[in-house]
């Protein structure tokens, strides 16, 4: 087509190489971008999650599994994969820690804690692309759920490795990053494969409060604290939920427990900082919390994928027991919840309490 510009060269044909994508990345705000050939990776570890069921059959991990396994049925004629990388790392003046509070605080995962890293990195992966496509090359962008498995290609793109808790961990950022991929027919020079550096240490493994991290680097989604409060609505299991600690939305415990994480560097990205309405909720106002009171306060940020419902539910799931006075009355107005996973979850929680006070369930018993 006239007017098109050749593959990787821009208006004035400067070649649109490795290092021209990086410094482009950096300019964006990602904290790292790294290279990688385009290849089948091993399908081993994939094909014993989904036979595991590790996957819990989230609709979006069913999908598209071959295209995860080989970028070029995601793009034809694909011959390199770009990944980057924000950090979202506590800044100097904040704590590291992100367990839960005494008293009827309800903990949330660090990633939570700022603007949605979708829009926010979404925006600048597709600013990459579309410089990308200005200059002629062919590309497919993505954030989180589209069909690249995002730490393995990290990896090998030299970012850093999949750590035991199956995360990807950076030597100056730890494991508090997100990550975006693109996947693009430019042949692009290739980094190094990041070597694993967990050596003998294994503090993630036991950190887990619900045992979720299986062997190989894997978890299972079943057990694990973030798919059942930020990916689906349902009931929680009991043994999870007693277990929870007062997590109400996602799970930090494996990357707390990991050394990396201790001397984290900050981030770039403002958006990402927690801010401080975020990082825990009271109990008693979540309990009380309205569509319109969840859109008020939190459009914009990851919150908004559990929508009042899911915080809710979660909340009346993961509470202390036994319930303090407040908490039970507003326990009981949830019997009546038009949400039928709150009041079942009310329910549990009126009978948790009846069981350890001792004192006969009467609100338990409203149906
Ligand atoms: C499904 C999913 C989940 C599931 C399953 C988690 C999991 N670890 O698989 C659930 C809902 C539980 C979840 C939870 C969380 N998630 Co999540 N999740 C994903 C998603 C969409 C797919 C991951 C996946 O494919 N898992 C299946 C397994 C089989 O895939 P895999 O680990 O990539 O496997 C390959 C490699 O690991 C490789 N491999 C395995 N072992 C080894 C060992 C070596 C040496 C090598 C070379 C390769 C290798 O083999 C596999 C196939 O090639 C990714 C985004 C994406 N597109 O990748 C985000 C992602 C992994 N999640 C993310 C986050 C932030 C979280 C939470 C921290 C949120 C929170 N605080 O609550 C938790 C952490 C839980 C945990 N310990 O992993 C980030 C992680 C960033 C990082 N630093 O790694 C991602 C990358 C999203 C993003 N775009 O930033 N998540
Ligand atoms: S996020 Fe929490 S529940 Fe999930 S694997 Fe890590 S420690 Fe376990
Ligand atoms: S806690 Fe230890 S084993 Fe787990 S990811 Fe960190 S370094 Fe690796």
């Amino acid at each position: 087509m006239s007017g098109e510009r050749a593959a990787g060269l821009d208006g004035s044909g400067v070649a649109l190489d490795a290092a021209l994508i990086k410094a482009r990345a950096r300019e964006l705000g990602f904290d790292l971008c790294g290279i990688a050939k385009v290849r089948a990776l091993e399908r081993a570890s994939f094909d014993r999650w989904y036979a595991n069921d590790w996957d819990a059959r989230l609709a979006y991990m069913r999908a598209r599994i071959e295209e995860r396994l080989d970028p070029r049925l995601v793009l034809s004629g694909a011959e390199s994969v770009i990944v980057v990388a924000a950090s979202y790392g506590p800044s100097r003046d904040e704590t590291l820690s992100t367990a839960p509070s005494a008293g009827e605080m309800l903990s949330v995962a660090r990633y939570a804690q700022g603007r949605d890293y979708h829009n926010v990195l979404l925006k600048r992966v597709r600013k990459l692309a579309a410089w990308m496509r200005e200059m002629g090359a062919r590309v497919y962008a993505e954030v989180d759920t589209g069909a690249v498995a995002e730490k393995a290609w990290a990896m090998e793109s030299g970012l850093g490795w999949i750590g035991k808790n199956g995360l990807l961990i950076h030597e100056k950022f730890g494991s508090w990053l997100l990550l975006g991929a693109l996947v693009t027919d430019l042949v692009l020079d290739a980094d190094a494969r990041h070597p694993d550096r967990c050596g003998e240490c294994s503090a993630c493994i036991p950190a887990c409060p619900t045992n979720a991290i299986q062997e190989g680097r894997l978890v299972d989604s079943n057990r694990c604290l973030a798919f059942h409060t930020i990916e689906t609505r349902a009931p929680i299991p009991r043994e999870l939920a007693t277990r929870a600690g007062g997590r109400v939305f996602g799970c930090d415990a494996c990357q707390d427990a990991c050394p990396w994480n201790r001397r984290a560097r900050e981030g770039t990205l403002v958006e990402l900082r927690a801010r401080p309405r975020q990082k825990v909720l009271a109990l008693e106002d979540v309990l009380a919390f309205t569509d319109a009171s969840v859109r008020a306060d939190y459009v914009g940020t990851p919150l908004m994928r559990a929508q009042r419902d899911g915080l809710v539910r979660a909340a009346l799931a993961v509470c202390k027991r036994p319930l303090t006075g407040r908490v039970r009355e507003l326990a009981t107005t949830l019997l009546e919840d038009s949400c039928a996973a709150i009041r079942e979850e009310a329910q549990r929680a009126l009978e948790d309490d009846a069981a350890t006070t001792g004192s006969p369930p009467h609100a338990a018993t409203k149906s």
